[in-house]
């Protein structure tokens, strides 16, 4: 006989409310088809692990804590977290760590552009070796109404901003997700909104908390949490943390996400996590702690309001919440 186990925190697909529209039908075809083309790719998946070179960044991880940033739970169990992820690029559903080993992550390479003083390119190994890697543990709330805590590496944001040397007249920064459907068999789904873009202002950048990983639990960051360099914003909702990004662009417009781009009434540019504004198809009052099977009240700015409130002062009117 063939038993379905849940644990306690894989909530029934009712609940688990994925951030994309089920009822959607460009969508609901799109997700018959990935699933479909899912099945061939395991093997490819695997040749790319076997003939991967070890990590050139090793040495630097986990880099010394950053003791300022605090827990008020424990540090998600890393196999849990590298088996329940998020990137579209692979397959949408929270299974995609086999298929995103299929991801090539040396050489890599980051480009700076838009309204910056000259625009430039760095490779991934540069980069890391700029800029002193620390640790910090950090909360991640998923707009899904889950979360987890984890141990990044990293370094902040705002290093990369002064590298880049961004014009005065520039206010947004736009990342962008890498493009290759011949590894990323989401990206053959012309339907959604490729590549995957997100946005912050110049200030959020440039805030204290904004840190891009390189690095998770202790080691180079893994291939589904978006390597080599992904972002961590842990005041806004977990799609905000744009994964594998290849390029960075400074502008005086506001960047349209992937996600504005699919349901602009449903996920908007802000973001910022508030439990009071429900999602316009669930409450995000509480959350399931990934892997504790435990629900928790969730905080304003996910507990982040001390670094990050004054950002948002005077902008009462705009949707900052969704
Ligand atoms: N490029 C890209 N970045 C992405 C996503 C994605 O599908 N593609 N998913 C986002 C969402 S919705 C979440 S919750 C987090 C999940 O990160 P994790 O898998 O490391 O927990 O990645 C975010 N970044
Ligand atoms: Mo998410």
């Amino acid at each position: 006989m063939n038993i379905i186990r849940r644990r306690g925190w894989e909530m029934p697909e009712s609940l688990a409310t994925p951030e994309h529209l089920f009822f959607n039908r460009r969508a609901l075809l799109g997700a018959a088809a990935g699933a479909a083309a899912a099945g061939l790719v395991p093997g490819h998946a695997f040749a790319q692990r076997l003939t991967d070179q070890p990590d050139p960044s090793m040495d630097l991880y986990p880099g010394k804590r950053n003791e300022k940033y605090t827990l008020d739970r424990p540090v998600t169990d890393e196999k849990i977290n590298g088996n329940y992820n998020n990137f579209y690029e692979f397959n949408s559903s929270k299974q995609v760590a086999k298929q995103a080993q299929a991801l090539k992550i040396r050489p890599w390479t980051i480009k700076i552009d838009g309204m910056v003083e000259k625009p430039f390119e760095i490779g991934i190994d540069d980069l890391v070796r700029k800029f002193p890697i620390e640790e910090r543990l950090y909360r991640h709330r998923c707009v899904e109404a889950w979360s987890m805590a984890v141990p990044w590496s990293g370094f902040p944001m705002a290093k990369l901003v002064e590298l880049a040397k961004p014009l005065s007249s520039a206010t947004y920064v736009r990342m962008e997700t890498f493009l290759d459907k011949s590894i990323a068999p989401g990206q053959k789904q012309s339907w959604f909104p490729w590549p995957y873009v997100e946005g912050l202002t110049v200030k959020e950048a440039t805030n204290e908390l904004t840190f891009l990983a390189t690095g998770a639990y202790g080691k180079p960051i893994a291939k589904q949490h978006g390597a080599p360099i992904r972002l961590a914003v842990p005041w806004k909702y977990g799609f905000k943390h744009i994964k594998s990004i290849v390029r960075v662009s400074f502008t005086d417009k506001q960047p349209r996400s992937y996600w504005q781009d699919l349901q602009d009434s449903e996920y908007g540019f802000w973001a910022n996590v508030n439990p009071e504004v429900p999602h316009p198809r669930w409450s995000q009052a509480n959350e399931e702690l990934i892997g504790l099977g435990e629900r928790r009240p969730t905080l304003l700015f996910n507990g982040y309001g001390e670094f990050v409130a004054d950002l948002y002062k005077g902008m009462e009117k705009e949707r900052l919440w969704a």
